[in-house]
């Protein structure tokens, strides 16, 4: 057991919010239902009630409970994307391309005889995939001009998935509840967080104990959602740890990112995982929930206000959680190949409030 006192509890419920809070200075909020993209793509509905239901109830607790600082954990994904700031129409020329925050877009090249909506529509919708606040004002033959979304058309807020847009919701409640209520709040914006004792089977998993686990598993080749060229930035449990502490004690109360800055494309990380025995296996691509095609941690604030950032490599932190998931598959024995494969999960509702999942604490059980 890894604290003096352990409560299950469904954290929906305002009572169990009050009960855990009692008698508290410190309330670190990191509870949520959660988990990679084979898990919040196929579940926003349960994934923004519970959500919900536990950051707003929890932080109502500490607030009547008169907590002294309360710290909530957003997420990457709730951060909009920024504008691109365009000032001007930009041309394209041949080859139709544009490097927006490290993706590159590639906008449809005109038929010779076409210059018509669909291409339009394709190019703006590529845009947009990819998160641009850009809209096509003209094309002509290979060229097209890009101009800014006028101020009226642009999304003030763009989280990715019902899970971001809970955790910025969140995230403005803090920051409310501190001005209304000069409560401390802190609130911290994580970036892919993965380490041992972090899920790695049964498709909550993210792609960092995924990837270890298929390394571990795979025989003849390697599955993967995606081209591989998706971006991530990935954060080991214990710069984690040692960010949310420094945050806390610190007098910063807006939201702050928490995430390593190190990039690497998923064949990189795949590359990773499988070095630490000297695999090599061939990447088989298939389709996938990948959710977006980028993501980095802009450590500049970090730095300013904490005078710190997350330094541990992925390297060195996915060796650790390598390792860990070995254990954790030798402990489990039987046919190693069920983990080759990530699994989605399948679109699941709201369990009735006060009721916990068959699986919740088991392995505090077994501790
Ligand atoms: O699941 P995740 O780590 O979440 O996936 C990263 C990328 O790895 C995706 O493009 C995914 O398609 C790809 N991928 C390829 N194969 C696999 O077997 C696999 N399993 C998984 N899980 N991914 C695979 C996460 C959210 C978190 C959290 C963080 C915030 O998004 O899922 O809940 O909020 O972001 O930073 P990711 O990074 O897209």
């Amino acid at each position: 057991m890894f604290c003096h006192e352990f409560i299950l509890a469904d954290l929906r419920v305002y009572d169990n919010c009050a009960k855990v809070v009692k008698g508290c200075e410190h309330v670190f909020n990191l509870a949520a239902d959660m988990g990679g993209m084979g898990f919040i793509q196929s579940n926003h509905g349960v994934i923004f009630y519970n959500n919900t239901m536990i950051s707003f109830n929890m932080l109502e607790a500490a607030r009547k409970e008169g907590v002294k600082r309360c710290v909530g954990g957003g997420a990457a994904v709730g951060a909009p994307p920024k504008p691109l700031l365009v000032a001007a129409p930009v041309s394209l020329c041949r080859p139709s391309q544009l490097l927006l925050r490290q993706q590159r877009v590639h906008l449809p090249r005109a038929r010779a005889d076409d210059d018509g909506p669909e291409r339009w529509a394709e190019g703006e919708r590529r845009l947009a995939r990819c998160g641009a606040w850009l809209r096509v004002v003209h094309t002509y033959r290979t060229r097209m001009s890009l101009l800014p979304h006028a101020p009226r058309r642009l999304p003030t807020r763009q989280p990715q998935d019902a899970y971001g847009l809970e955790k910025l919701a969140s995230e403005e409640l803090a920051k409310h509840y501190g001005k209304d209520f000069g409560m401390e709040t802190r609130i911290a914006r994580f970036h892919n967080i993965y380490g041992p004792y972090g899920t790695w089977k049964g498709g909550r998993e993210k792609a960092p104990a995924a990837f270890c686990r298929k390394a571990l598993t795979s025989a003849s080749e390697i599955e993967m959602w995606g081209d591989g060229l998706q971006t991530r930035s990935f954060t080991f449990i214990d710069d984690c740890v040692e960010g949310i502490l420094r945050l806390t004690k610190s007098d910063f109360a807006e939201p702050l990112n928490l995430g390593s800055d190190e990039m690497v494309s998923m064949n990189q990380m795949m590359e990773i995982a499988l070095s630490f025995e000297g695999k090599k296996l061939p990447i088989k691509h298939i389709p996938g929930p990948e959710g977006v095609r980028g993501r980095n941690s802009n450590n500049d604030l970090i730095k300013e206000k904490l005078g710190w950032a997350p330094s541990i490599s992925l390297a060195d932190g996915l060796k650790v959680t390598y390792f860990w998931i070995k254990e954790q598959l030798q402990k489990e024995g039987g046919d190693a190949a069920k983990y080759a494969h990530s699994t989605i999960v399948a679109t699941l509702a709201p369990m009735e409030l006060g009721a916990l999942r068959a699986s919740d604490a088991t392995e505090f059980e077994k501790k």
